[in-house]
């Protein structure tokens, strides 16, 4: 059960985030409505959001989900792998500290919480553009020596992990065509994504609700059978920044 969750406001600037997508200028006044509906509807599910202030240095820190890997046991600080994002973290660390023993990523490693699937007790690490070998290592180190395992997962397609492939529960992953046959997935039952349906795959389970981005009609019913309360939200500018459901928030 998660009983909190850290949010940060997006800034005015956040346009001049990252982003690969081609879906035209970002709406800042949409983008502050989405993300009010997302907080909203996190703490309609129960949990105590800490929202943090815009980082007008850094117009990708509401994607806080990339600058911490929280467990029950332990909260694993990262080093993001986009240098413009370094330096994110900093304010988070001291926040998780109040509720988690605190690892940290070192140099050289490189680690996106994005790449990072916990699936139970299990930590799928990605090695992607943002997280090399040597910070998905030290991760899965740290995670050992707090009772989890782990294992690293190459990302081929989409920025993070979680891009591709979300743990919904009861041993069952939402997934796309790139990442279906991964034998490290064999055990889970397998949600495919429809191919023109991919972004979906990026959706968030939070306790016994799922949450996923508005417009995904096929993967709406899909995640309808589960008997989970299903929520759609409106992401469209998040999309616009390369980022969804999991990168807003971190749950704990
Ligand atoms: C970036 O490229 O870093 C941001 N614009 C998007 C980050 C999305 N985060 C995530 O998937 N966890």
């Amino acid at each position: 059960m998660f009983t909190h969750a850290i949010a940060r406001q997006p800034g005015a600037n956040f346009d001049l985030g990252l982003t690969t997508a081609d879906l035209g200028e970002p709406s800042y006044a949409l983008i502050l409505k989405q993300h009010q509906a997302y907080i909203q509807t996190l703490a309609e599910l129960g949990l105590e959001v800490i929202l943090l202030e815009d980082e007008p240095d850094y117009p990708d820190a509401y994607f806080v989900e990339d600058t911490a890997i929280v467990t029950p046991h332990v909260a694993v600080i990262t080093r993001p792998g986009a240098p413009s994002r370094r330096g994110e973290e900093e304010k988070i660390e001291p926040l998780l500290a109040q509720f988690r023993p605190i690892a940290r990523i070192k140099a050289p490693g490189t680690l996106d919480g994005g790449d990072v699937m916990m699936a139970d007790n299990h930590f799928f690490i990605g090695s992607s553009l943002r997280t090399n070998l040597e910070g998905a290592a030290q991760l899965a180190e740290v995670l050992k020596q707090y009772g989890h395992s782990a294992e690293v997962v190459p990302v081929d397609a989409g920025l993070h992990l979680k891009s591709s492939v979300n743990f919904v529960g009861d041993n069952t992953l939402l997934v796309t065509d790139a990442l279906a046959d991964y034998p490290g997935f064999a055990s889970f039952k397998r949600i495919l994504v429809h191919p023109e349906e991919e972004y979906a795959a990026n959706t968030l389970r939070i306790n016994d609700a799922m949450l996923i981005p508005k417009g995904f009609p096929r993967t709406l019913e899909q995640l309808s059978r589960l008997g989970l309360k299903v929520i759609e939200l409106e992401v469209s500018e998040v999309q616009k920044m390369d980022g969804g459901l999991t990168c807003m928030s971190l749950r704990f």
